[in-house]
């Protein structure tokens, strides 16, 4: 497999569901191949049957673990199951200590199971694009359950999450404190929340301290939040997890939710898309010392930042 495949007989491979041309499309969405757009293409068309599954929350929380055990669950149910970490530092995406090399092990070799790391940003958009085109690929390829991994933590990882159909935040007994999961915004993108590490001291006040802080939150769903206990590394808990999922799955396609998330979330899409394609249209025409000259005017104070968009833009009245 070291010739230089044609993108037809690529995508023929992986609609097949084979293994190789499969990483070799993802490699290719990944790096912005030119031939990466006729895969999207195919693969857009034939997506929406999966269920994406998003597994966010602090590093060390236990994701990566928690993620395998649900991949074995998932497996056992029947599902077949695409990991996408998109976590820097996850097993699944390098930065692997040798005990996390031995658990993935768990996953290795089974035929039902693709587990994918996301490093590139790429031009075309951020890392959330490129996330939600990976997955369409999986989704095509015939995957079932999709389980994106991403660490909580700055905007970009936010909006990663929202790639999701549903989304677990998970925390551990120390972090627990409800009002830290607040303040990094997670408990606006929670459909379901998991206190891992449930082995340790104070897991319980964890749960109610979670429980008390939705409770005062105005209801905007009739989806009840819960709050689920976990033991990533021996498995406790993780089939309820699943049945939550499930369930929120279920409600969510009943309520209509589902078909709302995933257009706002192509709107999103589209929108990332069409100001990357603007953006590096203005770039390209623009002349070549233009930018840094416009800098350079606005150091001196010889234009304002308003005048000088208006100017490069070519419409003199542009905001900003
Ligand atoms: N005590 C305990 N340790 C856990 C549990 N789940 C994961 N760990 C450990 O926590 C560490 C971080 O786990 P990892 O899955 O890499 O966390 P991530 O950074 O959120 O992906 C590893 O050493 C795991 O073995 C758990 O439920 N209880
Ligand atoms: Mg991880």
């Amino acid at each position: 497999m070291t010739h230089e495949m044609h993108h037809a007989e690529l995508i023929d491979g992986l609609l097949a569901g084979a293994r190789v041309p499969l990483a070799r499309a993802i490699s290719w969405v990944e790096n912005e191949h030119p031939d990466a757009a006729a895969i999207l293409d195919t693969c857009f068309a034939r997506s929406g049957r999966a269920l994406r599954i998003g597994i966010t929350g602090p590093p060390g929380a236990g994701k990566s673990t928690l993620v395998t055990k649900l991949a074995l669950e998932y497996r056992r149910r029947g599902e077949t199951v695409a990991i996408v970490a998109v976590d820097p530092t996850s097993p699944f995406s390098g930065g692997a200590l040798l005990g996390d090399r031995v658990r993935m092990l768990e996953l290795s070799g089974d035929p039902g199971v693709f587990i994918r790391s996301m490093a590139t940003r790429g031009s075309l958009g951020g890392l959330a694009v490129h996330t939600a085109q990976v997955c369409d690929v999986f989704d095509a390829a015939g995957y079932s359950r999709i389980l994106i991994e991403t660490v909580g933590v700055g905007q970009s990882e936010l909006e990663v999450a929202q790639t999701a159909d549903t989304t677990a935040v998970v925390l551990v007994p120390e972090s627990g404190d409800a009002v830290q999961a607040m303040k990094a915004g997670l408990m606006e993108i929670a459909d379901v929340f998991v206190i891992n590490k449930s082995d340790r001291e104070g897991a319980e006040r964890a749960v109610h301290a979670i429980r008390s802080a939705l409770e005062l939150r105005a209801k905007l769903s009739e989806w009840r939040i819960p709050v689920e206990q976990t033991v990533a590394s021996t498995g406790r808990g993780v089939s309820t997890l699943a049945d939550r999922f499930e369930e929120h799955l279920v409600f969510l396609g009943e309520t209509g939710t589902l078909e709302r998330r995933r257009r706002l979330r192509l709107a999103q899409r589209l929108e990332d898309l069409v100001r990357a394609r603007l953006w590096a249209r203005f770039r390209e025409e623009l002349a070549p010392d233009a930018w840094d000259e416009a800098v350079a005017s606005l150091a001196a104070r010889r234009e304002t930042p308003h005048q000088a968009s208006g100017r490069l833009t070519g419409g003199g009245g542009a905001k900003g």
